[in-house]
Parts: C-alpha cells; sequence; structure tokens
C-alpha cells in the first residue's frame, strides 16, 4: 500500500463539488408545521417539562416502535446514562469499543466502568463469545449498540445475559425503525435508547429517548430524568435534569410526519451509492443482514487496501479535498481513545482484532437531504476515479 501524499482525481481543479458534502445532513421539515408548533407552545407559555410536544411525541413513538413505555431525554448520551442508572448497573458494563465515544461516556460518567469487547467485523455488533469471555464477578450488564442500524445477536446475547444474571441494554441511537425478523428497535432487552441529534434519521436538533417495555423500569426513567421527583413532587431518587423541550418535540414530532419519504429517499440515495460503486474492485458497501430491515440513514463502505492499493485514509483525505466530508466512524475504537487507553492494563484487553480491522478499513459517505442521487452519483464517479489513478502511480 502506497504511502505517498493522496493522489486527487483533480488535482489543480476546483474541487468537484463547491458546497461540502457532510454525513448526515439534517433532514429539514415543513417549516410551516414547525413553526406553527412552535408558536403553540410560546402561546401557551409551557416550553418545557413534561409538555404537551413531548407527550404527543413518545406516543408517536410508541405506536412506531411498539414499545409500551417511551421517555423522551434531552439527548441520546443523557438517555443511556440515565437508563443505566435506573437499571442499576454497577462496577463493569460490557460494551462494543467499535462505537461513538457516547457509548462508553455514557457508562464511565456514571461511574461505571466499560469493558470493551470486540465486534464481529461482518456486523459491525458485539461478538457474544467475546462477552462471555469478559464477565466477571464484578459486570452487571452489557450493552450492545445497534452499528449503524445492524441489529445485535439480541438472542445470543439475551441467553448470556440470563445465565450471568446480567442487566441486557441497547444503544439504538442509529436504529430507529429498524427490525430483525420483524421485531423493530425499541423491543430489544431490557431497554434501549435512540438519538434524535441532527443527523439521526429523525432529528429533533438535539433529542434522545429511553425505551422499554418494564413499566417499573419506565417509572424509575421517568422520576431520574426529572431530578427524582415522583408523584406529588415528593422526590424519590436521586435524578438529574435529561428532559426533552418543546422545541425539540415540535422538531421530532414534524420529522416523524415526514418519515415515509426520509425513509424512501434514504433507500433511493444508498441504491445508488449501491450502483454507483458496484464492480469496484476493494470496494464493498455495507447492508442489513439476512432477516432485517434498515433505515439507510449511514451509507458505509469497507476499502480493502490490499486490493485497492489504496489505504482508506488516503481516499478519504483525497475525497476532502473534492468537499466530500466522509467520517471514518468509528476509528480508533474507544479502547484506543486516551482516556480509555490510559486505563488498558486494568479493564482493556487489547488488542480487539475485529474492532482494528473494521476500524482500518470503513468509511461513512455522506448522507442526508443535501446529498442528491445526482451527488451520490459523482461521489461514486470519484471514487473509482481516486482509486483508479492512485493504484496506476
Ligand atoms: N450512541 C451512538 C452509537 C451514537 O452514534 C451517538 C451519537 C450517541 C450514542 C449519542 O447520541 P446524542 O447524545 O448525540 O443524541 C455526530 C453526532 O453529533 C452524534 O449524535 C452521532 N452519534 C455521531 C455518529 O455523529 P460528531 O462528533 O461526528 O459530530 P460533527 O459535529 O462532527 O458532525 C458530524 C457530521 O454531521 C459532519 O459531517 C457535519 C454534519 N452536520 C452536523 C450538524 C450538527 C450537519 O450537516 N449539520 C448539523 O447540524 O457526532
Amino acid at each position: 500500500v502506497a504511502q505517498e501524499r493522496p493522489t486527487t482525481a483533480r488535482r489543480g481543479e476546483r474541487p468537484a463539488f463547491d458546497r461540502p458534502l457532510q454525513v448526515g445532513s439534517p433532514n429539514i421539515p415543513d417549516r410551516g408545521r414547525l413553526f406553527q408548533r412552535i408558536s403553540q407552545a410560546l402561546d401557551r407559555g409551557w416550553l418545557t417539562n413534561n409538555g404537551p410536544l413531548v407527550r404527543e411525541f413518545e406516543d408517536r413513538l410508541t405506536r412506531l416502535t411498539g414499545a409500551a413505555h417511551v421517555l423522551a431525554t434531552s439527548n441520546g448520551t443523557s438517555a443511556l446514562e440515565v437508563l443505566a442508572r435506573a437499571r442499576g448497573l454497577t462496577g463493569e458494563v460490557i460494551v462494543p469499543s467499535f462505537t461513538y465515544v457516547a457509548t462508553a461516556h455514557a457508562l464511565q460518567w456514571q461511574g461505571l466502568t466499560p469493558v470493551f469487547a470486540d465486534i464481529d467485523p461482518h456486523t459491525g455488533t458485539l461478538d457474544p463469545a467475546h462477552v462471555r469471555e469478559l464477565i466477571t464477578e464484578r459486570t452487571s450488564g452489557i450493552v450492545g449498540v445497534h452499528l449503524w442500524g445492524r441489529i445485535c445477536r439480541v438472542d445470543e446475547l439475551r441467553a448470556i445475559a440470563d445465565e450471568h444474571g446480567l442487566a441486557l441494554l441497547y444503544d439504538g441511537a442509529h436504529a430507529l425503525g429498524c427490525e430483525l425478523d420483524g421485531r423493530a428497535v425499541g423491543g430489544f432487552g431490557d431497554g434501549e435508547i435512540l438519538s434524535f441529534h441532527a443527523t439521526k434519521f429523525i432529528n429533533a436538533f438535539e433529542g434522545g429517548a429511553v425505551l422499554t417495555n418494564d413499566p417499573e423500569l419506565a417509572e424509575r426513567v421517568g422520576r431520574m430524568r426529572n431530578f427524582g421527583f415522583g408523584p406529588g413532587r415528593e422526590v424519590l431518587t436521586f435524578g438529574t435534569n435529561a428532559k426533552m423541550n418543546e422545541i425539540s418535540a415540535a422538531m421530532g414530532l414534524t420529522a416523524l410526519e415526514h418519515i415515509d419519504e426520509i425513509t424512501a429517499a434514504n433507500a433511493l440515495r444508498y441504491e445508488h451509492y449501491r450502483a454507483g460503486l458496484l464492480g469496484v474492485p476493494g470496494v464493498r458497501l455495507r447492508g442489513p443482514g439476512p432477516g432485517e430491515r434498515g433505515n439507510d440513514q449511514y451509507v458505509v463502505v469497507e476499502i480493502d487496501a490490499g486490493v485497492t492499493g489504496v489505504h482508506r485514509d488516503r481516499l478519504l483525505s483525497a475525497l476532502h479535498e473534492e468537499n466530500v466530508f466522509a467520517q471514518k466512524y468509528f476509528h480508533p475504537g474507544c479502547h484506543r481513545m486516551r482516556p480509555y487507553a490510559q486505563r488498558a492494563g486494568l479493564h482493556t484487553p487489547l488488542p480487539l482484532p475485529g474492532t482494528e480491522a473494521l476500524a482500518e478499513r470503513v468509511l461513512v459517505l455522506p448522507s442526508g437531504p443535501a446529498v442528491t442521487p445526482h451527488d451520490v452519483d459523482l461521489v461514486c464517479e470519484l471514487v473509482r476515479q481516486v482509486l483508479e489513478t492512485a493504484s496506476a502511480h
């Protein structure tokens, strides 16, 4: 694999795009509907603290996911913090290293110790065999991540959790609308979280939610996200402020009204990527596994440098020169990030071969409504040209 400066497809010319193409450009819903909802909230003079728009957003999500209880939060990270706390996690919690750092941070921030397990590089989700190896007497739970909307091996993880009396939670930040064998995200594990960050499938500017079928867990989450208040404003537990506000709920509700359009637009974009990258040697577009339905929010390719002769990072910088801001999510894996790597000898079994292999290979390509199918065709052509030009040198 050559190491010199990347060869761009169009060196010396203007970038292929005159505007930056981003991963997860936000879905902007009907402004009229959004402003109407915000205006009503202003008229009501009720802006947060379990307001009517938040309750309506929760109801809509309940119907969409089939989860018995949905509790909206200020973001996905706070949702995981509150869920971990409400589920009574202590000591060590097994998580994948290959995830956005929020998964690990949410646990660490609660005084828990994330213990990093490897992934199956084919799916990008927790490797149940490695999870099993990491269980100690300090382990209280497992947090799987439905990475890029790929559903974890939920049945195997459930069996392990039951066998060892562990809590089982899922970070479904990427996975609203995703299913495995007809079972939708929202119903897996003891509880799951979602994110409604601007870059997500459904966007509430910032937002998150806890979903569970366990009424007692839901009650604890409901209290903990609101300072521990119970009925009659008696403080029953420790708590924090993880509430969603009415403006975020207005955005989330309006976005949900577009869910079919967003789904179709994502699928069309994905299809253009698929067709455009077909037959490019060493480039593989990842997709849902058997029995899975994805949401196509993240378009992920794997670059096999052994075949292309070009490392993923060279392709990435060549694309950046063309204003194509692909991302190497989730390099280098949490276990190699400074605060976690520094405690490596303590809790982290290094190396994690599946994680490291994938972290060196994947690129997440631009997506969201600002990226048209025509843009996608051009991005694919750029990838093809960069690889051809570089491998010819
Ligand atoms: N668990 C998992 C597995 C997650 O992936 C995340 C978040 C969480 C938990 C926590 O959920 P939240 O607490 O965030 O609700 C971005 C998002 O901020 C983050 O929500 C998301 N995952 C992660 C995968 O992506 P960064 O650090 O990459 O953000 P940033 O600012 O570099 O933006 C990413 C891309 O989005 C860029 O290409 C620019 C584009 N962008 C961003 C914003 C904010 C836009 O086009 N418009 C925008 O408004 O984390």
